[in-house]
């Protein structure tokens, strides 16, 4: 999308830059800011209003991949809101402007609070503390008063960094609040009310080992409403544009609650041969007693467009703009997904002709009382293969990897792990499996019951992540003889992180 005039373009000319904090007064009103994501191989920006991938200029698009190469795959995306209260609707969404505004939304007063405060701004923190590089803050400025999340080492309730630290999930970790609380007649021109929200997005990216350009959106939505909010739903729009925007397609993946772009042909005059597949997963969602489904669309304007409020719930409900239900025609059954056929095989419902996409995923997340948060996490993928179709099957198989493995350490912990070994006992193998919070030096060594080393499984740094190792005791031979039967112990040593488990061995 390149069309599109933006009234705050010659306030734009406005950016401060104070530090390496840039601030544009975009309406005079809303202070702006901005970080960048550059964890891997993606370059884009996050802003403190609810928009993403919006370049810092303001004016062209901000998704770039491969990052510096200045090909973008995506013009812009946001946050969208809506519900209804008391059964009036309510609509808060970014899609060019946004109607959200840096800040936070007061209980008490009913008002929403902190448009032009500079401290509503985006943070990015590292692992490292303290960094050296001016494009990050320090952990002591880590804003945990506004919501940021954090590990409280000590657990007495005070954050006291380093020995407290902002929570690491990513090599980079941003965080910002803001709110759409501000009144039609406020800064923002809008259509329809305010929810009444209060949004703390934290973001984070890094280096998987295999899915590497992937970048984490995990938003909690708090209702500072003193009405609850009705059939409230949460999505993802996104104008993507890959390379060119006008030869693209989208589809859908239900079951990986997946929406994708990608090239209508082989070629696109910017990516050339071979083009890359970008898309959006939902990743959780969840809150307080909440039935929720999930539903994604794409459009090109002007069909199924959405143009206003009416238009815009009915979207963000998983309905087309008219009300009525999606039919998949291959099938005749009612969805939430349409496109949702596969077009490596061209089986199914797939996107039959190509132009300008526009995006939304979302998910439905019923009633929130007053005060109750709902989290809403979404990861942004891209991914390159053979053609410009098997690139979309590599996105899906990235996904349903990288995804399935962050869920199953979000259980867990978010720090570093070292699992019981599986069998146990065992013989004559068994696997030992170990999470890294940040990338680390890492020995894994094997310990018999008088404490002599046995063997040494890992030596070496490795990024931050989940792993497994097999211990193999036929490959360890003492004197030309295997190993006893009887207890072993193994202990994993990542950085200043040591631990121990025992394991037993059997013959
Ligand atoms: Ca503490
Ligand atoms: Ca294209
Ligand atoms: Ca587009």
């Amino acid at each position: 999308m390149k069309k599109l005039i933006f009234p705050a373009l010659t306030a734009l000319t406005l950016i401060v830059t104070s530090g390496f904090d840039k601030f544009s007064e975009i309406d005079e009103k809303k202070l702006l800011s901005y970080k960048i994501i550059d964890a891997n191989n993606i370059s884009t920006v996050i802003w403190n209003d609810g928009m993403l991938d919006k370049h810092w200029s303001g004016s062209s698009a901000g998704f770039e991949w491969p990052k510096g190469t200045g090909k973008t795959a995506i013009y812009t995306s946001g946050l969208w809101l809506s519900s209804k209260v008391n059964d009036s609707i309510r609509v808060s969404i970014y899609y060019y402007n946004s109607e959200f505004t840096p800040g936070y939304f007061d209980y008490a007063s009913q008002t929403a609070q902190g448009y032009n405060d500079p401290a509503y701004r985006v943070y990015k923190v590292s692992p490292d503390f303290p960094s050296g590089n001016s494009e990050y803050d320090s952990w002591n400025v880590w804003p945990v008063n506004q919501g940021a999340p954090w590990i409280d080492n000590n657990n007495n309730g005070i954050y006291e960094p380093p020995s407290d630290s902002p929570l690491l999930k990513g090599t980079q970790n941003f965080f910002c609040s803001f709110t759409d609380g501000y009144l039609p007649s406020g800064i923002v021109s809008r259509p329809a009310p305010p929810l009444r929200a209060e949004i703390h997005l934290y973001a984070w990216s890094k280096e998987f080992s295999n899915c590497a350009d992937a970048v984490n959106y995990e938003y909690k939505i708090i209702n500072k409403n003193r009405n609850a909010w009705t059939d409230m739903s949460a999505a993802l729009w996104s104008d993507t544009d890959l390379g060119t925007s006008i030869n693209d397609k989208a589809g859908t993946d239900s079951l990986l609650n997946l929406i994708f772009v990608y090239n209508g042909g082989n070629v696109d005059p910017i990516y050339g041969t071979a083009p890359p597949s970008v898309g959006y997963v939902i990743k959780e969602a969840s809150g307080h007693g909440l039935q929720k489904s999930d539903y994604a669309s794409k459009w090109g304007c002007p069909e199924d467009c959405p143009i206003d409020s009416l238009q815009r719930y009915r979207v963000m409900h998983g309905l087309r703009v008219d009300g009525s239900r999606w039919v998949n025609p291959v099938t005749n059954t009612q969805t939430n997904f349409p496109h949702s056929g596969d077009p490596v095989s061209q089986s199914g419902w797939i996107d039959s002709t190509q132009g300008e996409r526009y995006c939304i995923i979302g998910s439905i997340f019923g009633n929130v009382l007053p005060l109750d948060t709902i989290e809403f996490s979404m990861v942004t993928f891209i991914k390159r293969g053979g053609n410009n179709l098997l690139s979309v099957a590599e996105l899906k198989n990235c996904v349903s990897s990288v995804i399935s493995v962050n869920n199953q350490a979000s259980e867990l912990s978010e720090d570093f792990m070292l699992y019981q070994n599986y069998p146990n006992p065992f013989n004559p193998s068994t696997v030992i499996g170990y999470q890294l919070a940040v990338s680390s030096f890492v020995k894994l060594i094997i310990y018999d019951v008088l404490g002599k080393e046995v063997e040494t499984l890992v030596n070496e740094k490795q990024g931050a992540g989940t792993y497994q190792v097999e211990f193999d005791t036929r490959q360890v031979s003492r004197q030309g003889k295997g190993l006893a039967s009887g207890i072993y112990f193994y202990t994993l040593k990542a950085g200043e992180f040591t631990t121990t488990k025992r394991m037993l061995l059997i013959k």
